[in-house]
């Protein structure tokens, strides 16, 4: 599962894509600067559990940072996608095949108005980003309903004719797509199509069927991004007011990414997702900096209470996708590994996963000789069908 960022060209992805996961993506104020997608690592943060239990933790598969557990996820940066995408326009077909196996979408807009819907430089607020969230939506369900319906005569035959499952069916046929087929039902009930007839439905009802599928197995999160320009306030309640049922987070790719790379150069401390930097070695900050650091702290941190681009991932990760996260463990009185490393991993877990789902996400042998699965907190056995909670630390039982 991959986190995918999207959006026209211009908008800022690949500085998202680069605060995000430390990599250099290539950045620059023109159209198409990126061409082939830039794949990393980014991370999801969560409270560290090693506070509570007042010990030391040795991460091996994350990162402990003040007190916050940072989990990988993968994440995606792709090129921008213009108007008419799925008919092939810009690079359409290959940013829309980028994002096949992406679980949830991160929209990068622009919402300082400072790109036209091409990508082109303007002058800010001279582009309504309500436009970019609209467009985007629709690319991606077009894009779906032209790959149905080249599908959907094969699919008809094998429904009415050989009397296959729609739901298996479609699902096997678009597993490449990401639809899975929990995906299918909800969309098949929200649309009140008939999954026996697919012969009958017409394109409107199929486009509809896109349209429904798109939600649920592409959700999207918009980063409301350059919220670090002036007029980006006023575009943020109206994007806000025009979507209200939509996630929408002010974010500072460009604040992120510069506060990321003083911190790791160790002229400031700052923590990913916090409100506020230090700066620990001011004679090593040019004027130009200087001014920098004072326009993020006013304009973004203490008007929107950080740079945004680590609750976007949490919101797309634990919210949208509702994942949780989960640390295994070899001895539930140390939490420790078999080296004595503790708390090494984090796993992130659909929700719903229980202890032998767990078993088999660390090894496939351990799925196959589970025993039973024990809440290290608790020192309690707790049912191997039974769903995890989000910050549970398990020990698995298995026969020798
Ligand atoms: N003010 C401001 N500028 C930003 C921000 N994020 C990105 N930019 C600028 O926007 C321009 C485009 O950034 P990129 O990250 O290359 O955008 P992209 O969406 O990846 O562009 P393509 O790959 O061409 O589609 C650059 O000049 C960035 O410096 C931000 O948060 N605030
Ligand atoms: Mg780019």
């Amino acid at each position: 599962m991959e986190i995918g960022v999207v959006g026209k060209p211009n908008v800022g992805k690949s500085t998202f894509f680069s605060a995000a996961t430390l990599s250099r993506a290539e950045i620059a104020n023109y159209p198409f600067t990126t061409v082939e997608a830039n794949r990393g690592v980014a991370f999801v943060r969560v409270p560290e559990p090693a506070v509570d239990l007042g010990v030391e933790p040795n991460p091996r598969n994350s990162v402990s940072i003040a007190g916050y557990r940072f989990v990988p996820v993968e994440m995606i940066d792709v090129a921008g996608l213009v108007p008419k995408a799925h008919e092939g326009r810009g690079l359409g077909n290959k940013f829309l095949d980028d994002l096949r196996q992406a679980g949830a979408l991160i929209h990068i807009v622009d919402a300082s108005g400072a790109t036209d819907e091409e990508g082109n430089p303007l002058k800010p607020g001279e582009h309504d980003p309500c436009d970019d969230v609209r467009f985007l939506e629709e690319e991606i369900e077009l894009w779906f309903f032209g790959i149905f319906r080249r599908n959907w005569e094969k699919l008809a035959r094998r429904v009415q004719l050989a009397g296959e499952s729609f739901e298996r069916l479609f699902q096997e046929l678009f597993a490449g797509l990401g639809v899975r087929e929990a995906h299918v039902k909800a969309a098949l009930r929200e649309t009140e199509l008939d999954p026996e007839k697919p012969a009958q439905w017409s394109d409107e009802e199929l486009f509809s069927f896109a349209r429904a599928l798109r939600r649920l197995a592409k959700p999207i999160v918009v980063a409301a991004n350059k919220a670090d320009v002036a007029v980006a306030e006023e575009n943020i309640k109206r994007l806000k007011r025009e979507f209200p049922h939509a996630r929408i987070i002010p974010t500072s790719a460009m604040a992120e990414l510069m506060l990321k790379n003083l911190a790791e150069e160790g002229i400031i401390s700052y923590v990913p997702g916090e409100g506020s930097f230090e700066v620990l070695k001011p004679e090593e900050l040019s004027p130009k900096q200087k001014k920098a650091l004072e326009i993020i702290k006013k304009n973004v941190l203490e008007r929107y209470g950080s740079t945004g681009v680590q609750q976007a991932i949490n919101t797309a990760v634990l919210d949208v996708l509702g994942k949780i996260v989960v640390f295994p463990v070899e001895d539930e009185n140390r939490y420790c590994d078999g080296e004595g490393n503790v708390l090494p991993d984090a796993f992130l877990l659909d929700a719903g996963a229980t202890p032998r789902d767990l078993a088999y996400k660390i090894h496939t042998d351990i799925g196959e000789n589970f025993i039973a699965a024990i809440d290290a907190r608790t020192k309690r056995r707790i049912a191997s069908d039974a769903p995890l909670k989000h910050l549970d630390i398990i020990k698995i039982v298995t026969k020798k």
